[in-house]
């Protein structure tokens, strides 16, 4: 016989058989469970059913690409025993950061005293970023690895791998591929003259003679779909290739020489062709930059 409930099981340890002549192996409690007892009664007699407590102990790793869990996981451990599960990182790309559910240790082998159900125990991993212990510019080496980049240091945080003028560290929070030359961050600047009042809608499309050149490939064109242009000097900045985890800002200046630089306007990224519309500048010389932040 046994009583279960979905994280606690008692288990019949063995019987005791008091002031009765029992014969055979079983006529005392028994160390492991018994299931049969044969007595040869001759006299009054009491039997004793004596039961255990066995808790679930159950771990698991919050995201099994990153790490995995191990030990007296998945086991029923006798009340009052103690549990071994530990956590440990897939690979270098990740490091492992802490219990959540049953508890918030933060060491990665919990040894555990089990005296009721631990059946939510869940290890969390995070990117490694560390670089050796020490944080740089933040890149996550799941990074490096996504691009077969083998340097996961500092120094390769700051090497062009491609040749593109930006820096890897820059090429990971810019959301660009930093193995090819072709992908790396820029904007493009749409400057739209009408008269005043003027409202059309339609597709526009933008070419290089458009554009202030912020290193825009030749006959790059970019579409703007339905978008209404109704002023009578928009300019427009675009972004052609945001990303949903990413923030975007504008900048600008009238003057380059001073080196300040007024923040104009800032969004997330969309996904897709991020477009900032300075409506309301009516400024002739104006200096535009764009950021992107993690
Ligand atoms: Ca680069």
């Amino acid at each position: 016989m046994k009583i279960q409930r979905k994280s606690i099981k008692q288990n019949l340890l063995g019987i005791l058989a008091a002031g009765a002549i029992a014969l055979g192996a079983n006529s005392a409690r028994a160390q492991t469970p018994v299931t049969n007892l044969e007595m040869t009664v001759t006299n009054d007699c009491s039997i004793e059913w004596v039961w255990g407590t066995n808790y679930q102990v159950n771990a698991r790793s919050s995201d099994e690409t990153r790490g995995y869990v191990g030990g007296d996981t998945n086991n029923w451990i006798e009340d009052g025993s103690n549990a071994t599960v530990s956590a440990s990182a897939a690979n270098e790309d990740y490091i492992f950061s802490g219990w959540t559910g049953d508890t918030n240790a933060s060491e990665s082998t919990l040894n555990i005293l089990v005296d009721k159900p631990y059946t939510n125990l869940v290890a969390k991993f995070s990117d490694n970023k560390t670089n050796g212990g020490v944080v740089t510019n933040g890149v996550p080496f799941r990074w490096f690895t996504q691009y077969g980049l083998t340097n996961k240091t500092a120094s390769g945080e700051l090497e062009d791998s491609d040749g593109d003028g930006m820096k890897n560290w820059q090429e990971y929070i810019a959301g660009t591929d930093p193995t090819n030359s072709a992908s790396y961050f820029w904007f493009a600047e749409f400057v739209w003259e009408s008269a005043p009042g003027h409202n059309e809608t339609g597709t526009y499309y933008t070419t290089e003679q458009d554009f202030i050149d912020y290193g825009i490939p030749t006959n790059t064109q970019i579409p703007f779909t339905n978008y209404v242009m109704d002023h009578a000097s928009s300019r427009l900045l675009v972004v052609p290739d945001s990303l949903t985890n990413r923030d975007y800002g504008v900048d600008s200046s009238s003057d380059l020489v001073s080196g300040i630089w007024n923040k104009e306007t800032n969004s997330s990224g969309n996904g897709g062709t991020l477009i900032f519309d300075m409506i309301d500048d009516t400024e002739k010389a104006k200096f535009y930059k764009v950021n992107v932040k993690e």
